[in-house]
């Protein structure tokens, strides 16, 4: 049972390499950087390192287009600082989780090279190579071979002169997807992580690993997806997440890669679009797939019909969301737990309050209701200091690849530039890539050179060096949240019990095991609730953990109790 599994009990941090620390002054972060703030880690209590792609890439998404799978870029350090980093955490007591970025590689990959070069060479089936639409010709408006839309605007498919033929891109045109239907790309992909884990990492966070599988026709043909409102594009979801193949290959990796190998490992595969349903088989431990999932449903909560038009966000409709997937996994499987990532906008802005007034409070009553949830929390660089969005100003001041090409299609599409300057800075990814910010110095003391992306104005009062040793701080706070899931079971393996379901600011729950209640109280709004009508039993139970001094008989704004009945 999952339940005497190890990574129930742990705490994972994510770093994004090229924001955490730079050692060089390039002004990117590397792994020279993070050997040196291994002290932040230690003393945060977190148990694993989740380190996002580090590999040699051209770096067109920031490392998530891979040209060799088993080196590092010499932007971010070398082989030999890989070993010395496992090697640091291992001493300490720490994992390290790598990025397995293989539904696509970059087209810099010998593999796409290869590929490209002709219609026959050995590598052409390793991609998605496809004629034109039937009846139409190659470059014509219209004549991809399916209508479906990219993650990063426009059509999926990229037209290769030199052959008349497309290859797929789910992202990027410079991400070509690999072809999982061919056994010698699953078979190359088990090889290099199992290299990976004889040189001694702990596992995988995989990347999209829900879009390895397409659904193909008969025929060898892909099929068009519905339309997409307003677009001459579709939607390929229904052929690619989750496709037919899925489970077959999760499981032929497990098998390939972890099967009789001794250690404890942990896998955790990225899952866009992924169901509590589909969820409970991925993270079945009687079918050997993956340990945990990221799912995306309360990150999709503020997006209308697309993540750009930004919606406000109902309190109620995260508990409806979350309460669904603490009893969706409860008999079976096992739920991650997020707010941030290097893909979504900072949580205390999204989430919370990021008002001076509410920053400090909102960012600690989040991470009180994400850790005391049952599954294994994610930490992203700087939620642990209550980093926010950056006041962006200008369209220019984006470097991320799906900002970019979004703006570029939105402005041509007519979108005035305001409003797509709005959307960005609500949405855009660059929001969780500003460096982290370690002091009040000039970078922040991230870099000595001049930082890749521009650091947040507010790092004078918000770093990690004023907060250190400030008991009431963010960081003081997920440090306390981290040694109590160390310390009581409950947190890690209680039973969940949803309360006050139909609220629409205070969001509680109860978490028990073996005759021990946790009762978990949040206030996610600036109105005061007084506690006696709304739970009594809260009165006068024994505060384990608050986020506030004095708690008194009223739940003050953005106020979180973990109280033990
Ligand atoms: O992201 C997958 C994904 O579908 C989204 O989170 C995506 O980043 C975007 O927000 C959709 O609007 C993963 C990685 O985490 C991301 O950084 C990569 O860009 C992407 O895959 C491609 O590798
Ligand atoms: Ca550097």
């Amino acid at each position: 049972h999952s339940g005497e599994a190890w990574w129930t009990r742990a705490v994972v941090y994510q770093v994004y390499p090229r924001s955490f620390m730079d050692s060089n002054g390039d002004g990117i972060g590397d792994l020279g950087g993070i050997l040196q703030r291994l002290d932040h880690l230690a003393d945060l209590g977190v148990d694993v390192l989740w380190l996002s792609p580090v590999y040699p890439s051209p770096q067109a998404d920031n490392g998530y287009d891979i040209s060799d799978y088993q080196d590092i870029d010499p932007l971010f350090g070398s082989l030999a600082q890989l070993d010395e980093l496992i090697a640091a955490l291992h001493a300490r007591g720490m994992k390290l989780l790598m990025d397995l970025v293989v539904n696509h590689t970059s087209d810099a990959h010998p593999w796409f090279v290869e590929s490209r070069s002709s219609k026959d060479s050995p590598k052409r089936d390793w991609y998605w190579w496809r004629p034109p639409r039937p009846g139409m010709a190659a470059g014509d408006p219209g004549a991809e071979p399916t209508n479906w839309q990219s993650f990063f605007s426009g059509p999926v498919w990229q037209l290769d002169e030199a052959s008349g033929e497309y290859y797929l891109h789910l992202f990027d045109r410079r991400q070509p997807d690999l072809n999982w239907e061919n056994p010698q790309v699953r078979h190359a992909v088990y090889e290099m992580m199992r290299w990976w884990l004889d040189r001694g990492v702990d596992g995988f966070r995989m990347d999209v690993i829900n879009m390895i599988s397409k659904d193909v026709a008969p025929d060898g043909s892909l099929r068009d997806g519905p339309p997409l409102p307003g677009s001459s594009l579709g939607s390929g979801f229904g052929s690619f997440l989750c496709g037919p193949r899925i489970h077959e290959f999760l499981q032929e990796m497990h098998r390939e890669v972890f099967a009789g190998r001794n250690g404890a490992f942990l896998t955790v595969g990225e899952m866009p679009g992924v169901t509590v349903e589909q969820a409970r088989l991925f993270t079945d431990p009687a079918r050997a797939e993956v340990d945990m999932v990221f799912q995306f449903e309360h990150v999709g909560l503020d997006h209308g019909t697309s993540k750009w038009d930004v919606h406000p966000l109902r309190m109620r409709d995260l508990k409806a969301s979350f309460g669904r997937w603490q009893a969706g996994l409860a008999d079976v499987g096992w739920n991650s737990l997020y707010w941030d990532n290097h893909d979504q906008p900072r949580a205390v802005s999204r989430f919370g309050d990021d008002s001076p007034e509410f920053r400090r409070d909102s960012a600690t009553c989040l991470a009180t209701l994400l850790h005391l949830h049952r599954g294994t929390p994610y930490v992203y660089q700087g939620q642990e200091l209550g980093m926010a969005n950056y006041p962006f100003r200008s369209l220019e001041e984006f470097a991320d690849v799906e900002s970019l090409n979004h703006s570029v299609q939105a402005v041509s599409a007519g979108a005035h530039a305001d409003e797509v300057l709005a959307a960005l800075r609500t949405m855009s990814r660059d929001n969780a890539r500003t460096p982290v910010q370690w002091d009040a110095s000039p970078h922040a003391g991230f870099t000595t050179g001049t930082p890749w992306l521009a650091v947040n104005p507010d790092h004078v009062e918000w770093n990690a060096d004023a907060q250190r040793t400030d008991p009431s701080s963010v960081l003081a706070h997920y440090r306390r949240l981290h040694a109590l899931r160390h310390e009581l079971p409950v947190v890690a393996m209680g039973d969940f019990g949803m309360l006050l379901a139909e609220h629409e600011h205070v969001y509680a729950f109860t978490r028990s095991l073996d005759g021990v209640t946790l009762l978990v109280v949040c206030n996610l709004s600036r109105t005061p609730y007084g506690l006696a009508t709304l739970l009594p039993e809260a009165i006068g139970a024994d505060l384990v953990l608050g986020n506030l001094p004095d708690a008194g008989d009223e739940l003050r704004p953005w106020e979180a109790r973990v109280l033990r009945l």
